[in-house]
């Protein structure tokens, strides 16, 4: 009777270390899946906390990446989280004129979330004056966000990437 007790005893304690130990091995397979909506939940606190590297230009003028162009940017209204809006894009040749019908497209997103735009904006009117109409922008989030503007007026194509920081 006794013994078989102990046998019992042993088996049940046999079982448990080694379902702990199957456990512990299996951690770092099992680990992502059951970990998944806690360390999402930590994502999601970090992604409106992670600081932006502290030396990056704001300007909303800048030339651009080769110097051909300088360009600047306003925005109908303060931009806002999760507000769709529309850009003015202001482009100039480096000594100053005014370009007239370029081709203008638009990309961004934020470098430290891996993820672009939500929006897919676009230029869509010539306002004269080297004026632009950028509609559809939005940013989803706060933090740090980069606005890129691929730009081709007669034999000229440049780049620009403006730095934003959102509160939210
Ligand atoms: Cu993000």
């Amino acid at each position: 009777m006794q013994n078989k007790t102990l046998k019992t005893l042993l088996t049940v304690a046999l079982t448990v270390v080694i379902t702990i130990i199957v456990f512990i091995l299996l951690m770092p397979v099992l680990g992502p899946r059951f970990m998944h909506p806690l360390m999402a939940g930590r994502m999601e606190s970090m992604h409106g906390n992670s600081s932006a590297p502290s030396e990056l230009d704001y300007a909303t003028e800048r030339m651009t990446d080769n110097g051909d162009f300088k360009v600047s940017y306003t925005s109908e209204n303060s931009i806002t989280i999760n507000q769709m809006h529309t850009w003015t894009l202001h482009v100039e040749t480096a000594d100053g004129q005014p370009v007239e019908n370029a081709s203008i497209t638009v990309d961004g997103g934020m470098p430290q979330h891996g993820h672009g735009l939500p929006t897919a904006p676009q230029v869509t009117e010539y306002l004269g004056n080297g004026d632009y109409l950028v509609e559809g922008m939005k940013f989803q989030m706060g933090g740090w966000w980069e606005v890129k503007f691929n730009i081709t007026a007669g034999n000229l194509t440049d780049t620009i990437t403006f730095n934003l920081t959102l509160e939210g």
